[in-house]
């Protein structure tokens, strides 16, 4: 591929579009701006999300859990030993979540500062953790935080609220529980991995001990679990932590929660894990070919004016109750020439992603594809989508133009996006493009899996956007 030289007219351009954009100095994070010829359209990736500048980009962390992870009775949970034991090795990391205190119980809501005399220090206390949650409980708590801070690993230890207040009930439904948590996050950031722990044992002084047995149940059956929930684009790691307990020694006396000694266990099991999710082992495989999916929506066969909600094999969705998501076949009134299988100017085929606002914000709600492909260095990655503005008086309405946005995420961090750049005339469909120079690319994000994601933008009720002919190159 040429490169581009800091004299070259191309790269002059992008650096006066960073500066016009309010950009300061704008040196990209992650790789070079490309501008392409045909449209001087900036790129800086990692500004939508990253606006500091991140000479080495902290691996984030996302402790997901019940008390034992909160941390109750003055104590900090595992997180505070095992920050301190990945700092040691000087593995560059942030602790992610919307939550950042241990739980208040009896009036105490800082740990024993005796004991956790670093805990105001630099142990970074962010987590995504609440006390006395049941894994179903948990699942609609964590959208936000993760679309705030997509994580790139996440330790996952629940269950044991399941199994004390359901019983032999709870053992399915902290397994069950455990996969819709999984597949939530991998909805917003697709490339995390995921290291998930059995459950710790539980002994006499708790009501829970009734259901004690339920403990050994559930952690026969969840490395199992795990290993359905692999996948080589986001890793499912199973961590032993029941295996280093000592119900006699490592327990406060409510025989629930891990004590000190107990706590800094649970780190040393999460560790090696930690490690290697970061360096190496369990990062996303590196996969040969670019592939998209039914990336001209057609895999649905429709009629001409039929409408389909069913969601596509290929395709993962993320929706807001605001956003009606479906496929459809236009008529030759939204868009001359789609008469029966006739092809919208401009599109490709004779079905499009229709994706239409039934009143407000959709803002956080997208169709991702994740390739089976990952970010190499010194590449140009560019992929184009049909965008269709409706023409008035069709089959389907929604014929006020409802806006979009075009992503392309290497992991979980978008590299580069297009919000409404171009606006077809209505009845036809417009392409825009994006592109992402992976020169220089940090090396935080070579090897992470590509993904596209497909929005609609504007707020208003009525609104509607089609989506067509999605395409990625790499050259
Ligand atoms: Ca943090
Ligand atoms: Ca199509
Ligand atoms: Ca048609």
């Amino acid at each position: 591929m040429p490169s581009l030289s800091l004299t070259s007219p191309l790269c002059q351009w992008a650096l006066l579009g960073a500066l016009a954009l309010g950009l300061g100095s704008g040196v990209p994070a992650y790789g070079q701006a490309h501008v392409p010829p045909a449209r001087a359209k900036i790129f800086v990736p990692g500004f939508h999300t990253y606006a500091a500048p991140l000479p080495s980009l902290p691996t984030k962390v996302m402790c997901i859990g019940d008390s034992n992870t909160h941390g109750v009775q003055g104590h900090t949970s595992y997180r505070y030993p095992l920050w301190f034991q990945l700092y040691q090795q000087r593995a560059v990391l942030d602790f992610v979540g919307t939550r950042f205190t241990v739980h208040n119980e009896n009036g105490v809501t800082i740990p024993d500062l005796n004991q956790y005399s670093r805990y105001y220090t630099y142990f970074d206390r962010d987590h995504q953790a609440y006390n006395g949650i049941r894994s179903d409980q948990i699942v609609p708590l964590l959208g936000q935080a993760v679309s705030l801070t997509r994580p790139d690993i996440v330790l996952l230890m629940i269950g044991t609220n399941d199994i004390g207040q359901l019983g032999s009930g709870g053992v399915n439904n902290a397994l069950h529980g455990i996969m819709d948590i999984v597949h939530s996050i991998r909805l917003q950031a697709p490339a995390t991995t995921f290291l998930i722990a059995n459950l710790p044992p539980i002994g006499p002084g708790t009501a829970f001990f009734n259901n004690a047995a339920h403990i050994n149940t559930f952690n026969n059956q969840l490395p199992g679990v795990v290993a359905n929930l692999d996948d080589p684009l986001s890793r499912a790691v199973f961590v032993d932590v029941h295996a280093v307990l000592d119900l006699q020694t490592d327990f406060l006396p409510d025989g629930l929660h891990p004590n000190f000694v107990g706590q800094a266990k649970v780190a040393n099991a999460f560790y090696p894990a930690v490690i290697s999710a970061i360096s190496g082992s369990y990062r996303p495989m590196h996969l040969a070919s670019v592939q998209l999916l039914d990336s001209s929506f057609e895999s649905l066969g429709l009629a001409d004016q039929a409408h389909s909600q069913q969601e596509l094999t290929d395709w993962l969705y993320h929706t807001e109750p605001n956003l009606l998501r479906g496929v459809w076949n236009p008529d030759n009134v939204t868009y001359p020439g789609a008469l029966g299988a006739g092809t919208p100017t401009g599109a490709e085929g004779d079905e499009v992603l229709a994706l239409e606002n039934i009143g407000g914000d959709p803002a956080r709600a997208w169709i991702t594809q994740i390739m089976p492909t990952t970010l190499e260095r010194d590449k140009l990655y560019t992929v184009s989508v049909a965008i269709g503005h409706r023409a008035p008086g069709g089959s389907r309405g929604f014929s006020n133009f409802g806006g979009y946005e075009i992503q392309l995420l290497a992991g979980n961090r978008i590299i580069a996006s297009s919000s409404n750049q171009v606006t077809p005339q209505p009845g036809t469909f417009e392409t825009d493009t994006i592109v992402f120079d992976s020169t220089g690319a940090h090396q935080s994000i070579e090897g992470t899996a590509l993904s596209i994601r497909l929005r609609q933008t504007y707020q208003q009720y009525g609104v509607g956007t089609d989506f067509d002919d999605v395409r990625l190159s790499v050259q």
